[in-house]
């Protein structure tokens, strides 16, 4: 064992979700290292301690691997649990933390960020129940990364992890594992897989899954193709690559474009879906139409007794307050608990773990359920694919009939990438500022009834959380919300929410920029972007 001199860099303050930096700052020597002792240190001690460990696969993931073994030999860990090939996706990690009972796990990935040398790396700690550490355990690593003065590592060939393995690295034990068997086996017991299989058998169900280069393609290959016999060309982009195969993993409307092309033609399949980097996102389309992330929440929702696992209904639900309000209507007429949170999918743990929730989701095209404690991408695809398979009706007859039911939320996000931190920060404080006496003022012919900083505590272990955004209601008809997001890497990111609910069954079917035009002219009337920034449009509208 070494001991190696370092000292603090100031910021490896986690984010929304773990630590995202570009590749090259966290190749400046000692950078990613500090942060992994940092993690270490937050064990009194590391012997007889169990973690899992991997990522999505992109560029600087293998050599991340390494060093993190290293130094979990020479900080002593009893076991390491590694996916094979340094690969695994966010929930099946979130799977394994939980199954073999471990200590927490380490996840390498940026997400839905691109990869290369010259784009996005990450890296964030996940606790013991399986989900991303609450804010209480990344305060401590936070705030062990600014007195670090020293980590462990040891000398070492690099452990061969290409093959399944148990392997000692000094006391340590290395176990190298499939990285998509027990996910997948998990998926099997969830869904109802003779029913799903038959409806692609007999031809009544048509896929088209795009895995976008990323970490998911195995596990679709798996899932999809050997056991839903789904054909091979129904998933594509599946050959997982370091930089994406040049392209932008986020599953939506501005990146999926060969999905999208797809789901656009004459022969289009029943469903089509993306996930993202490390395969904790989904988004949902049917042919030629596309479901919110907020209404496929509200959606799952409204039909969880059609699906075997969940046919007694969910015990309760949650969103991030920025997601529409699409589950809350549906959530009232079950008589079932809505719970607000940030945004971050660490803040829905504890009303998992308490059992107050079943299902979860966000705008961020993200939705779960109890079975971990992580979003989850082929879940989402497979509960839809079940949801059609039981059904019989195309995506978009389910979802026209459930605004039929529940009325719709028209929804939009506004992404102002890449602004100047300091710029930004100028547009949040100009609206807290604005906060007090905007109650009653009247914009076009919506008068705002109400407006905050959102604050959340939670109702399991009462921590509260400050300045998550902020949001100005225009009744409980529309609402239009401004946060930074917190998983840049590149200047400050302004995320402008816009929603509106529209109950009149004729006017269910406008488009959606038409539709939500007046109430985002008020947005930016009120938040000055334009001024203060001096952008014009924004960057990526989903
Ligand atoms: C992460 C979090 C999500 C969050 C999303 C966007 O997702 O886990 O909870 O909604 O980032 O966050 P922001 O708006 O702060 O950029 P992922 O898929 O990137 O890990």
């Amino acid at each position: 064992m070494t001991k190696i001199n370092s000292t603090p860099f100031k910021d490896q303050k986690p984010g929304t979700s773990g630590l995202r930096k570009k590749v090259k700052h966290f190749q400046q020597a000692h950078y990613l290292e500090n942060f992994v002792q940092s993690v270490f240190n937050i064990f009194d001690s590391c012997k007889n301690k169990t973690l899992v460990l991997g990522g999505d696969g992109r560029f600087y993931n293998k050599e991340a691997i390494q060093i993190i073994l290293r130094m979990a030999a020479a900080n002593e860990f009893k076991k390491i649990i590694v996916g094979q090939n340094g690969l695994l996706s966010t929930p099946a990690a979130s799977l394994l933390i939980r199954k073999y009972q471990t200590d927490g796990g380490i996840i390498l990935s940026a997400s839905h960020n691109p990869g290369g040398p010259d784009a996005d790396f990450g890296i964030k700690f996940n606790s013991a129940n399986g989900g991303p550490a609450p804010e209480k355990i990344t305060e401590v690593i936070y705030k062990n990364s600014l007195e670090i003065s020293h980590y462990f590592s040891c000398e070492s060939q690099a452990v061969d992890i290409s093959k399944i393995d148990k392997i000692k690295l000094q006391n340590t034990e290395i176990e190298i594992i499939d990285s998509v068997i027990e996910y997948a086996d998990l998926m099997e017991s969830i869904f109802d897989f003779p029913i799903i299989r038959s409806s692609i058998k007999t031809g009544s169900l048509h896929l088209c899954f795009d895995a976008m280069h990323a970490v998911t393609g195995p596990y679709a290959k798996e899932i999809f193709v050997k056991r839903l016999y789904a054909t091979e060309d129904s998933v594509i982009n599946k050959q997982p690559s370091e930089d994406f195969n040049g392209g932008h993993p986020d599953p939506n409307l501005a990146h999926a474009e060969q999905l999208l092309e797809v789901m656009q033609s004459n022969h289009a399949p029943d469903l089509g879906a993306a996930s993202d980097g490390d395969g904790d996102r989904n988004m949902i389309l049917g042919r030629n139409f596309f479901v919110t992330p907020s209404d496929s929440l509200a959606i799952m929702t409204a039909n969880a007794h059609y699906i075997q696992e969940y046919k007694s209904g969910p015990c309760g639900v949650a969103r991030s307050m920025p997601t529409s309000r699409a589950v809350d209507i549906v959530a009232e007429k079950l008589g079932i608990d809505c719970y607000e949170t940030p945004t971050g999918w660490k803040y829905f743990g504890n009303l998992l773990d308490a059992n107050k929730i079943t299902f979860c989701g966000e705008e961020s095209f993200g939705s779960g359920a109890d079975h971990i404690r992580e979003k989850d991408g082929i879940w989402a695809v497979l509960f839809w694919l079940n949801l059609l398979a039981v059904k019989k009706k195309s995506v978009k007859e389910i979802v026209h009939n459930h605004w039929k039911t529940f009325g719709r939320h028209y929804y939009e996000r506004h992404d102002f990438e890449a602004i100047d931190s300091n710029l930004a920060n100028n547009v949040m404080e100009t609206l807290n500022k604005k906060l007090a006496n905007l109650a009653n003022q009247t914009f076009d012919s919506y008068v705002v009834n109400n407006a905050y900083n959102f604050s959340y505590i939670d109702p399991v272990d009462n921590h509260t959380t400050h300045n998550q955004g902020i949001v100005i209601e225009f009744g409980t008809i529309a609402r239009v919300i401004f946060r930074l997001s917190g998983t840049g890497t590149e200047g400050a990111t302004i995320r402008v929410y816009l929603e509106q609910y529209e109950h009149d069954t004729e006017l269910q079917h406008q488009e959606v920029s038409t539709y939500l035009a007046p109430l985002a002219k008020i947005a930016m009337e009120i938040s000055e972007i334009i001024t203060i920034t001096g952008r014009s449009n924004a960057s990526v509208i989903t």
